[in-house]
């Protein structure tokens, strides 16, 4: 399959995230989009340099004043004081209800909660160049479905970091950039009339999820850990079905922490039904390969051939596909699940 692969990924290299208090190494690591290139490289698998500049797109999924403020954030940082380049900036107070989010402060530690739902998405120098090269990947993936003539064709967009948290106006869960509704919406402006977009990372796509919640024409479906106990925790709820024109096009379908690949198969197939009787264009997958057994912060417990029989059960759908990759932090056997979803897709 054709892989859009964002070589400026490791630009986005911070050290650190807070885990019970405590300062651990991150968890979304440069080595994961290494590891999944070199089994694509070893596989045969053809590399592209992604070529489309996403910023019009990028502008019709997010908020101007958030673009802007990611764009200048390390700049912003360390310009505050010196030795702030060799520190992490985390944000410490958020607009909850009751608190105003029309207004920017001045504060750089304030605006940086402006723009977070989490302190679990830590920046790094290069955090605007490897989000913006990723955000042109998903971009380029989407144009090279768009321009298939005959024949059906699908895309993967190899990059991080990845991007399903991450709303219109806001960063989360290692998101900055939201790649998958860059890549649908990218497939919209380019002539599909309807997109769905499958999401199968563990956690459940808040940030593309509320991108689309009121529209009709990109429908959101998910299975994902039970927001009750797992993260993103306050979205991701089975009676989230969509508001106004966006009615009835949003699905999901939260699973307990801990079951079984058997429940996950069935979820898969209600996912699938509801797709195919969407009926749309294009299809866009959020990639996320945490529901690995091996996953270090997850509970469901695929094999590395469970991601055959997913690639095998999404060829099946027979629509133009641009795959996006999202999370899954168990890096060496990231290669390995990434390629058998995409080979299999292909029938290989
Ligand atoms: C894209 C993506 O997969 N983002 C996930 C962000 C998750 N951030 C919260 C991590 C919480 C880790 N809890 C670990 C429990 C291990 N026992
Ligand atoms: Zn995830």
């Amino acid at each position: 399959m054709i892989t859009f692969f964002n070589d400026g990924h490791s630009a986005h290299a911070p050290e650190f995230e807070f885990f019970r208090g405590e300062r651990v190494p991150c968890f979304e690591t440069p080595a994961r989009a290494e590891f999944v290139k070199d089994r694509l490289a070893a596989r045969g698998h053809g590399l592209r340099t992604p070529h489309i500049d996403s910023a019009s797109v990028l502008a019709r999924v997010h908020a101007p004043r958030y673009l802007r403020f990611l764009e200048n954030a390390w700049f912003d940082w360390i310009a505050l004081k010196a030795g702030n380049d060799q520190r992490q900036p985390f944000p410490s107070v958020w607009p909850v209800r009751s608190l105003r989010s029309d207004l920017e402060p001045v504060n750089f530690i304030a605006r940086l909660g402006l723009y977070s739902m989490d302190n679990g998405s830590p920046l790094s120098a290069g955090t605007w160049a490897a989000a913006k090269a990723g955000a042109d990947a998903a971009a380029s993936a989407a144009a090279w479905v768009a321009a298939a003539t005959g024949g059906t064709r699908a895309s993967f967009c190899c990059s991080r970091p990845p991007g399903h948290h991450a709303g219109a106006d806001f960063m989360g869960g290692y998101c900055f950039l939201n790649n998958a509704a860059v890549a649908a919406q990218a497939l919209r402006d380019a002539g599909a009339a309807r997109v769905a977009i499958l999401d199968v990372d563990y956690h459940h796509g808040n940030g593309t999820q509320s991108i689309f919640y009121q529209r009709a024409d990109v429908l959101f479906v998910s299975l994902h850990g039970d927001p009750q106990t797992e993260y993103p925790f306050f979205l991701g709820h089975a009676d989230e079905t969509g508001a106004d024109d966006g009615e009835g096009f949003n699905l999901n379908l939260p699973l307990p922490a801990g079951c079984t690949a058997l429940r996950w198969f069935e979820a898969l197939e209600q996912a699938c039904l509801r797709i195919r009787r969407f009926d749309g264009d294009a299809l866009v997958v959020s990639l996320g390969l945490d529901t690995f057994a091996g996953d270090p912060i997850s509970t469901f417990s695929l094999q590395s051939g469970d991601f055959s029989r997913l690639g095998e059960r999404l060829g099946a759908l027979g629509l133009p596909t641009v795959f996006v990759l999202e999370g899954g932090y168990a890096a060496a056997a990231l290669g390995a699940n990434a390629v058998n979803v995409i080979e299999s897709f292909e029938g290989v």
